[in-house]
């Protein structure tokens, strides 16, 4: 067993496979092959962590594990980076950038995508699919965890920015915003309330991490028409349902509450009194019905 082995547990974790998936691809089709540590618990080298992110990425956009689990790497990375859509010009240039660490360059650039475009698009048509790009070229190694951190810590900076300057706290209808604990991914929310802040809400974040009591009692405070739940890839799907569940339980049924993210996408169903918001574009819509106002797509 090395240090660079890891558990069943973090892998779960990591890459968003749950642990019966993992033991059923292993003895349905022998991979992948972990070793045990001393208690008996899988671990999982490198290579086959890496071997498995190729394998999550494409079954999450519609393979079955049967036709890629036996591929090797080159394979799995031509057929990823085929259905991938980060391979244009401008997100070439941001992870340029990025790698270069050349903070003030990439502002100024998405500043002026943002300055051209007006804050709707440039959200919806920028920072989104870019986001996107951002986690595809990290999986297939194309940017370090750091430059990862950088690329959020620049969008969080422009986008803030952008909300401040419109910030109306006496807007209405109220909508709340927030990730549950363990859910550290924010852009997702900090998105959307600029949407949402840009029509005029009063759209308070309570950012990541917050608990659901926490979450129902500021929309009770604010008066809040609607709440909003983040979840991405990243989120365990089993603990989705429970936690809408906690906050449908604190919160009156006049209360909306949405649910959006990429975690969210991968359920069947969602439980009952709870909205499945699956883009910013249906948020807009919902926003629109909300206020008893004609639908608009964005
Ligand atoms: C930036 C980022 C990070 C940053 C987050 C910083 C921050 N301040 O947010 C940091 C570095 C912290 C991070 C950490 C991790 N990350 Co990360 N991360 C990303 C990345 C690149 C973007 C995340 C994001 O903001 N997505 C938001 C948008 C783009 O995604 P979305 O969920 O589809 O949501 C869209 C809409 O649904 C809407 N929306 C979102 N929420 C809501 C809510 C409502 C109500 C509505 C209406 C709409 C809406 O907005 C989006 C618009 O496009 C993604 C890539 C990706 N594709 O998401 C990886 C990604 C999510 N991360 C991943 C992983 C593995 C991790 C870590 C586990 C890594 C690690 N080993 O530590 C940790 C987990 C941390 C945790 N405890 O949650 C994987 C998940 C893989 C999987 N399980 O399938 C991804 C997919 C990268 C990848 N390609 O593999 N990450």
């Amino acid at each position: 067993m090395t240090k660079h082995t890891i558990t069943i547990d973090l892998l779960e974790r990591d890459l968003g496979i749950s642990k019966d998936a993992l033991r059923k691809w292993e003895s349905r089709y022998g991979f992948p092959n972990p070793l045990r540590d001393r208690a008996g618990v899988r671990c999982y080298p490198p290579d086959q962590v890496e071997r498995l992110r190729f394998v999550k990425r494409l079954v999450d956009t519609g393979r079955r594990p049967a036709s890629v689990i036996h591929l090797d790497m080159p394979t799995l990375r031509s057929l990823v980076q085929g259905d991938g859509s980060c391979i244009q010009a401008f997100h070439e240039q941001v992870f340029e950038l990025l790698r270069r660490q050349d903070f003030a360059a990439l502002r100024q650039i998405l500043a002026a995508a943002r300055e051209r475009q007006g804050l709707q698009a440039f959200v919806i048509e920028t920072v989104a699919p870019l986001t996107e790009a951002v986690g595809e070229a990290w999986t297939l190694g194309l940017l370090a965890v750091h430059e990862e951190h950088l690329y959020s810590e620049v969008i969080q900076g422009l986008l803030r920015e952008s909300i401040a300057a419109r910030f109306d706290a006496g807007a209405l209808p109220g909508m709340v915003l927030a990730t549950p604990p363990g859910e550290a991914h924010g852009l997702g929310i900090l998105m959307l309330q600029s949407l949402m802040v840009l029509r005029g809400a009063h759209c308070l974040s309570l950012g990541t991490e917050t608990p659901m009591h926490e979450v129902a009692a500021a929309a009770e405070s604010r008066q809040a028409g609607a709440v909003g739940l983040s979840f991405s890839l990243a989120f365990p799907a089993r603990r989705i349902t429970p936690l809408l569940l906690d906050l449908r339980r604190r919160l009156p049924s006049r209360v909306e509450i949405w649910a959006g993210g990429g975690g969210v996408r991968r359920l069947a169903r969602l439980p009952h009194g709870i909205l499945r918001v699956p883009g910013l574009a249906d948020a807009l819509e919902e926003l629109a019905r909300l206020r008893g106002e004609a639908p608009e797509r964005a």
